[in-house]
């Protein structure tokens, strides 16, 4: 008989919450970068071996801010935690614990499912271990993974499975794109750049060998967008190429991509554009 279950990874921004999912899945389902809050919306990975599929939800990091954008990005997070059935508390070793964390162990007080907590980067000196941890997994080495997912594998109830076998992501393909689009801006543009912008795929047009991309990336205003694009636009081109390399290599396809970059003033504060992007559905 078949065992299915949602399992949502929960933790503080940067703890490794997407590249665990990567590594568990071996897909590029997750978009990573060394800087906080990369992951904005919630993100499904669905593993499936043998007789068992975990549905896992990768969601931003939980973390403390006034703004209206970071209160849209935390409720994808509590949204996802109301919907698992399992939570997998990913916990940093690497930094000193701080706010973000209690935040967290106090809205996990209500919650009523079972909690596994994991402590990620295991490969590095964990110069601020924490207490209580279930296990102490290495994305890089995956040390710890089997015995963790045959952990997880034990709690899972007996149901029919819920996406096909060969699933590993129910997110659309423009979603994707954008994702992987946001990911280059994340490791390309510095200081607050990253986070003032939003990348829409607005046109898709896919031939056997070939598939065509047009994508904006807005950002909050005219000098952002002048830096997203560089002299002479080298700035926008070089995330343009690097993105399409990923593309490339995800959708096993050649790729052209054009990338424009306009500016949707205070975008941020506007709160039809943070629902479209941020959906509470
Ligand atoms: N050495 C090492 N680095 C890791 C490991 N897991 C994640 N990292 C690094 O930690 C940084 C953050 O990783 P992410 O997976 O983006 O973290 P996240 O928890 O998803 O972060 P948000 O999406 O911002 O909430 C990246 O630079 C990763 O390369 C690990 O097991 N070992
Ligand atoms: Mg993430």
């Amino acid at each position: 008989m078949t065992k299915v279950w949602y399992v949502a990874l929960v933790g503080r921004p940067n703890t490794g919450k997407s590249t665990f999912l990567n590594a568990l899945i071996g897909e590029k389902v997750s978009i990573i970068s060394p800087r906080p809050q990369t992951t904005q919306r919630t993100i499904t990975g669905i593993y499936t071996e043998d007789e068992t599929q975990i549905i896992f939800l990768d969601t931003p990091g939980i973390h403390e801010s006034e703004k209206l954008m970071n209160e849209h990005i935390n409720s994808q997070a509590y949204k996802s935690l109301a919907e698992a059935d399992i939570v997998i508390r990913l916990l940093d070793p690497t930094r000193p614990h701080g706010d973000e964390e209690k935040k967290i162990d106090e809205l996990l007080v209500w919650y009523t499912g079972t909690i596994i907590r994991v402590q990620t980067k295991k490969d590095v000196p964990a110069g601020y271990p924490h207490k209580k941890v279930d296990f102490s997994v290495s994305s890089i080495t995956q040390e710890w993974f089997k015995e963790l997912l045959d952990h997880i594998t034990s709690l899972l109830p007996e149901g029919p499975f819920l996406y096909d076998e060969d699933y590993y992501t129910d997110q659309n393909m423009d979603l994707r794109i954008a994702e992987i689009i946001r990911e280059q801006l994340f490791l390309t543009l510095g200081e607050e750049v990253p986070y003032a912008t939003f990348v829409e795929v607005t046109e898709i047009e896919e031939k056997e060998n070939l598939m065509k991309i047009m994508a904006y990336v807005t950002t909050e205003s005219d000098s952002q967008k002048y830096i997203v694009i560089g002299k002479n636009g080298a700035k926008i081109n070089e995330i343009g190429t690097k993105a399409r390399l990923i593309l490339e290599d995800v959708f096993d396809k050649k790729i052209y991509l054009a990338l424009r970059v306009k500016t949707l003033k205070n975008w941020r504060k506007n709160t039809q554009i943070l629902e479209r992007l941020f959906p509470k559905k």
